[in-house]
C-alpha cells in the first residue's frame, strides 16, 4: 500500500537543523506544560534516553504514515536478537494448545491495520510534547485466526501476552493482559509487518501484537507466549504500572490504562502564502473525529480546521473499514497574525458521537495516563 501526503502536507526535514532560511519557513510550536521546560529539551531527552523512553520530536510528524525510521521508542531498554529458525510462538490455556513457527504465521491468512499507536503515558507532564504516538501499516494474522487455528479460545476470557524480552532480576519478561472481548474489539492481530517490511528488532522481531484503541503498553513486542486465562492477567505491570486512580463516588480507585482517549495536537506551523499553515493530527475516542476546532488567542475564538480522513490521505487506503477504524485524521488550518509577538494556539476534536476533547485536566483523574486534555502550544512570529 502506498501513501501520499495532501498537497500542502509537511514531508519536510528535521527541524533540529534549523537554518536562518529554513526558520522563516516554520515556526516552532512550544509545549506549555511538562518538564522539559523546566530541564531544556536536551537535557530532558538525556534523561529519558537512560530509560529507554525517545520522543520523536513532534515537528517530525506531518506524514500520514510515520516512517519507520524515527519511530518513538518506549521498552524497557533489552531488545532481544531471535534467530527465525528457532522461533516459536507458544498459545496455552484455549481449546487445543499449540505452538507457531514463523513460516506457519506467514502462512496464515494476514489482515492490515492502519493504526495509531500510542503511548499510555504520551503527552504527560513528564513529557510535555506528544511525541510518544505515531500511526504505521501492521500486518500479520489477527488473533481470532490464531484463536481458530487452535480450535478456539475454549475456557479463556482473557489473555496475558509474554515479550521474550529478559528483564532479571525484575520478571522474566514483559507481560501484558487484556480481555478477550477487549481484544475482539479492537481487532487484535499479530503484527509479522510494519510500513510494508518485516518487523525491525526495535519494533519488536519477528511478531508483536497490535491492538488498535488500546495504548501500547499492550502491544507486546518480541511476542513469544500467549497465555488463555479464565480471570483477568494480575501482573505487574497491569496491577502497578499502568493504572491511574479515579475518584467515584468520593473515593480513590486504581484504573488500569486502556482504551485511547479523544485528542489532537498541533504540531507544525509552516509558511503559506503570505501567512503560515497549521498542521495536526487528531485521534482516539473511539467514534469518528467530526470536527477540529482550533485557537490563536489562548482559546478565546475557535475555529473550524479542514480535517482530512484516511481514506482521503491515504493514495490506496485498504478496502475493509475495520483496517482504518483507529487511524488519525489529519487537519489545517491558515493561520494569520495580526501582528508580530507570541500567540498561544490550541486544537480541539470534537467526535462524531458528540464528545469533545476537555480543555482541563479531569479533576476525579490522577495518574500519568491517558492525559487528553488540549495540548497548548506557544508560538512566537517574527517581523516580516
Ligand atoms: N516486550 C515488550 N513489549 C513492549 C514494551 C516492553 O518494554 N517490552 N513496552 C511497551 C510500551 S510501554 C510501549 S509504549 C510500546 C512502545 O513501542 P515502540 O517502542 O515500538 O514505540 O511497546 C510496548 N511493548
Ligand atoms: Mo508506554
Amino acid at each position: 500500500m502506498t501513501t501520499a501526503t495532501h498537497d500542502s502536507s509537511p514531508a519536510a526535514p528535521h527541524p533540529g537543523r534549523t537554518t536562518l532560511a529554513r526558520a522563516r519557513k516554520e515556526l516552532r510550536l512550544e509545549p506549555v506544560e511538562g518538564l522539559p521546560r523546566l530541564v531544556g529539551r536536551t537535557l530532558h531527552r538525556l534523561l529519558f534516553r537512560t530509560i529507554s523512553m525517545i520522543e520523536q520530536p513532534i515537528e517530525t510528524f506531518g506524514e500520514p504514515v510515520t516512517p519507520t525510521r524515527g519511530w518513538f521508542r518506549r521498552d524497557r531498554h533489552r531488545h532481544p536478537r531471535i534467530d527465525p529458525t528457532d522461533y516459536r510462538l507458544r498459545i496455552e490455556g484455549v481449546a487445543a494448545p499449540r505452538s507457531f513457527t514463523l513460516d506457519e504465521l506467514r502462512a496464515l491468512p494476514a489482515t492490515t491495520r492502519v493504526t495509531v499507536m500510542e503511548c499510555a503515558g504520551n503527552g504527560n507532564h513528564w513529557m510535555g510534547s506528544c511525541g510518544l504516538v505515531a500511526q504505521g501499516v501492521f500486518r500479520g494474522p489477527s488473533l481470532a485466526t490464531l484463536l481458530d487455528a487452535c480450535g478456539g479460545p475454549g475456557a479463556a476470557t482473557h489473555f496475558a501476552f509474554h515479550g521474550l524480552d529478559p528483564m532479571r532480576p525484575l520478571r522474566p519478561g514483559y507481560h501484558y493482559g487484556l480481555s478477550l472481548d477487549e481484544l475482539t474489539r479492537a481487532g487484535a492481530i499479530v503484527a509479522l509487518e510494519m510500513n510494508g517490511t518485516p518487523l525491525p528488532r526495535a519494533r519488536g522481531y519477528p511478531a508483536r501484537l497490535l491492538v488498535p484503541g488500546i495504548y501500547s503498553m499492550s502491544h507486546v513486542k518480541w511476542l513469544g507466549r500467549i497465555e488463555g486465562l479464565t480471570r483477568p492477567h494480575r501482573g505487574f505491570w497491569n496491577r502497578h504500572v499502568f493504572v491511574n486512580k479515579r475518584r467515584r463516588a468520593g473515593r480513590w480507585q486504581k484504573e488500569e490504562a486502556r482504551w485511547i482517549g479523544l485528542k489532537s495536537a498541533l504540531t507544525r506551523c509552516l509558511a503559506h502564502g503570505d501567512g503560515w499553515m497549521l498542521h495536526g493530527f487528531a485521534w482516539g475516542g473511539g467514534a469518528p473525529v467530526d470536527r477540529v476546532d482550533v485557537t490563536f488567542d489562548g482559546g478565546e475564538t475557535w475555529h473550524a480546521a479542514e480535517v482530512l480522513g484516511p481514506t482521503t490521505y491515504l493514495d490506496d487506503p485498504p478496502a475493509d473499514p475495520e483496517a482504518l477504524r483507529y487511524a488519525w485524521w489529519m487537519f489545517r488550518i491558515p493561520f494569520h497574525p495580526p501582528a508580530p509577538g507570541r500567540y498561544r494556539l490550541g486544537s480541539r476534536a470534537v467526535a462524531a458521537d458528540g464528545r469533545v476533547q476537555p480543555l482541563e485536566p479531569d479533576p476525579d483523574v490522577r495518574g500519568h495516563f491517558d492525559v487528553v486534555h488540549v495540548k497548548w502550544r506557544d508560538v512566537t512570529v517574527p517581523p516580516t
